[in-house]
């Protein structure tokens, strides 16, 4: 039985994921305690993530004092000022050395929007550096692209998750929200679910169908989808017509992606893609959503562009009741991609090449625009530079563990290695930070105040239950003691979130997504607030905007953009070597790179180690039985986990969870592709050979 908290309770968000279920914390008996609170994404209901939340605020680990590594190699103890002076002195003698874009930052989608903003800011001024990136360049790049293309605007829900709730039909294309957000579950019951998935996942097991596609094949699936809903009739000509462009150049493609060649290439049958469409079809009001099964691929971008044409074929986006939306992971995953942690963009989603947008944004930072750095590195790309030539020689991480989650996550550790400074700021010793030579102990979520932007575009308040534990400092008090160090102005840099949203509300003004309408005061008041909220200092507040396009779409001319995409293959398709598609993802008891929940002791218990998930007949082919080591191999390297049979699953695929560290990780398999447009990696497919293998150690 959970703990009940007697006393006073604040109420504030989950620390994880993108749904930021409304929690109460309170000091309970047993300590402290989390208790649902009604918010309308959640009502009153928690996943066991959620639950647990509390016990990470004192994991036994937990780190209390800055860390230094000393002339032999040992991480040792350091105070503030000894530990602060090392970072700042390595980093004016590198940038001396080198240059500036010898330094670089890489961030993280669970920042609060204050952080993610101060974070770009901290790069570009006093860096001056234009290499910074973030881990939602992992995550929802590819479908943030996609939706820029289309709609001219990219926020992940374009309308409230409750809406959801009213649907006749939802497709559900590469997601698993029954484990990675189970309170949404909720929203799709009273809908038709169709579940796009190469596993047989709890998601699917409610669906009234579930396409099984191979690895890597949404593309062609997603064409032939159109295709069909074009020759069977259900095209919403008059609304083609009237809200949209670029239909012919799409059909060219899709004309060429009939149901037979389609089952030829996803293996999944015709009647089945007739079955999926013509459930969308007949709905009165129905959504196509797109997760990271669809989108972590090396053609990510055109994949999600290809879902949004056939919802815009159908007439969904924009309509009420209906639409287009990417279901968007961490827990500020939409708002860390708005306030410029991104290597191309600039505070309130603006483009960094953009001279009007640098003017602005210099302007907010008493700076000269062409003091502003260009666009840097995308997150993979900044990662393999890492200590070579022309690269960084110095790395901050700022809510990442990319030893971890990271493709080719051995040879990013080698990279990670070769750099003269790597500092990590963090609250566990997490696989990154125990490599550093340099960590920094943070506060987290129940220890500071800040705001978190939802997956719908909800902008949140993260309030404070207590002070964070001795010795610990905040992310932007870390930062504005390095910026002082480095020569900053200290006023630069705000240790108070509540000026810093000030700033950020001025940064975010006239871009697209705009905050200057929104302050502490009116989310305390309880409005939900949903950008774009301009300020209107002449007239009534602006009411936000939790549905975007229901009367035009964000392009010049009001209209959306299908996309002319062809399905092409993987970077990686099995060969004699690796005979087997591999891909990884989420199991609901992790959070990510586990660097969290491995730590809570009812978490780790659930899920307590790396396995693989394969059908039986493969199996035995490979001379393994449930429970057994098995190592999973391929063009990159071996990762080793226990086999867990699979009755569902493909025969020619197997899962791996990525929530596991060392010789366990999914990620030491995973390949270097990235979609053209996105950068994304393709964490969704590579090819493999499994065989028995020797216990991890
Ligand atoms: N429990 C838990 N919840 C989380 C997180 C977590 O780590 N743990 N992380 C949060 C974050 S940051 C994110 S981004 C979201 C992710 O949420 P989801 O997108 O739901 O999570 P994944 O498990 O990565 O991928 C979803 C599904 O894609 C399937 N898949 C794999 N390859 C393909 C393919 O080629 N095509 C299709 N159609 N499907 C494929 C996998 O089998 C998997 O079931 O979850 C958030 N919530
Ligand atoms: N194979 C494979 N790899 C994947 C994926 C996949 O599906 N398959 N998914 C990818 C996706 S979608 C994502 S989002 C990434 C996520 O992977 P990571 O970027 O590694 O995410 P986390 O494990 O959440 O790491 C966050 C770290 O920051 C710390 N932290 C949390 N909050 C704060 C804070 O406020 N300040 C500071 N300083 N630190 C904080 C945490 O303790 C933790 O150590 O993984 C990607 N990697
Ligand atoms: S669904 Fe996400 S936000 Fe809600 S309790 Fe679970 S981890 Fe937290
Ligand atoms: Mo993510």
């Amino acid at each position: 039985m959970p703990d009940t908290a007697p006393g006073p309770s604040v109420p504030t968000h989950c620390p994880y994921c993108a749904l930021q279920c409304g929690t109460r914390l309170g000091h309970g008996t047993r300590g402290t305690v989390a208790e649902p609170s009604d918010f309308p994404v959640n009502d009153g209901r928690l996943c066991q993530k959620g639950w647990t939340a509390p016990a990470l605020l004192d994991v036994p680990d937990r780190l209390r004092h800055p860390l230094v590594r000393d002339a032999d190699g040992r991480l040792l103890p350091a105070d503030w000022d000894t530990a602060l002076d090392t970072v700042a002195a390595r980093l004016l003698r590198i940038r001396d050395e080198h240059g500036p874009d010898a330094l670089a930052v890489f961030g993280g989608g669970g920042l609060t929007n204050e952080k993610a903003y101060l974070l770009g800011k901290f790069a570009r001024l006093a860096l001056g550096s234009g290499q910074i990136d973030y881990n939602g360049r992992f995550c929802m790049s590819s479908a943030a692209a996609a939706g820029t293309a289309a709609f001219g605007l990219d926020r992940g829900l374009p309308f409230p998750v409750r809406d959801l709730g009213a649907a006749d039909a939802i497709l559900l294309a590469g997601a698993n929200p029954a484990e990675t957000m189970p309170p949404l579950m909720r929203h799709l019951e009273g809908a038709d679910l169709i579940v796009v998935d190469p596993r047989r996942t709890r998601t699917a097991e409610r669906a009234a169908l579930h396409l099984q596609p191979v690895p890597g094949t949404d593309l062609a699936l997603a064409l032939g989808l159109l295709h069909i809903a074009v020759t069977d009739g259900w095209c919403d000509k008059e609304y083609v017509q009237r809200r949209t462009t670029g239909f012919d150049a799409a059909w060219r493609r899709a004309v060429a992606w009939w149901p037979e060649r389609v089952e030829r290439v996803t293996g999944v049958p015709v009647a089945e893609q007739r079955a999926a469409v013509e459930t969308l079809g007949r709905a009165r009001r129905a959504y196509v959503l797109t997760g990271r099964g669809a989108e972590q691929h090396s053609k990510g971008t055109d994949t999600a562009a290809a879902f949004i044409n056939l919802a815009l074929a159908l007439g969904l986006p924009g309509v009420m009741g209906s639409g287009y939306g990417c279901l968007t992971g961490q827990g500020n995953g939409q708002g860390g991609r708005e306030h410029g942690q991104k290597a191309d963009q600039l505070p309130g989603y603006r483009m960094i090449t953009d001279p009007a947008a640098r003017a602005h944004v210099a302007g907010v930072w008493g700076t000269d625009p062409d003091t502003l750095p260009g666009p840097g590195r995308s997150a993979y790309e900044l990662l393999d530079a890492l200590g070579t030539d022309g690269g960084p020689r110095a790395l901050l991480v700022f809510g990442s563990n990319p030893a971890v989650s990271a493709p080719h996550a051995a040879h990013v550790c080698d990279r990670l290695a070769s750099l003269d400074l790597l500092v990590v700021a963090d609250f566990v010793p997490s696989e990154t930070a125990r490599t550093a030579d340099v960590v920094l102990p943070v506060a987290q979520w129940a220890e500071e105040e800040g705001t978190m932007t939802n997956l719908e575009g909800r902008v949140l308040r993260r309030r404070r239950l207590h002070a964070p534990p001795d010795g610990v400092r905040t992310d932007l008090e870390v930062l504005h003691g390095l910026a002082v160090r480095l020569g900053q102005p200290a006023d630069r840099f705000p240790t108070s979130p509540r000026r810093v949203f000030e700033e950020l509300r001025r940064a975010s003004r006239g871009g697209k997504a705009d905050y200057s309408g929104i302050s502490y005061a009116r989310l305390d008041a309880g409005e939900a607030l949903h950008w774009p909220c301009p300020d209107t200092p002449d007239g009534d507040p602006h009411p936000g905007t939790p549905r975007l396009f229901l009367d035009r779409f964000a392009h010049p001319d009001g209209r959306a953009r299908f996309a002319e995409v062809d399905h092409r293959d993987p970077a990686e398709t099995p060969d004699a070597d690796h005979p087997l598609y591999a891909t990884t993802g989420r199991v609901l008891a992790h959070y990510q790179s586990g660097a969290q929940t491995r730590r809570v002791a009812e978490l780790n218990d659930a899920a307590p180690g790396p396995f693989v998930e394969i059908h039986p007949d493969t199996a035995e082919r490979a001379g393994l039985r449930e429970g057994d080591t098995a190592r999973v191999t391929s063009a990159r390297g071996s990762t080793v986990a226990r086999v867990r049979l699979v009755g569902s699953m493909r025969t020619d695929t197997v899962f791996v969870p990525f929530h596991y560290p060392g010789p366990g990780r999914a990620n030491l398999i995973t390949g270097t592709a990235l979609d053209p447009r996105s950068r994304m990696p393709e964490f969704k497919v590579c090819a493999v050979r499994i065989e028995p293998g020797t216990a991890a150690t």
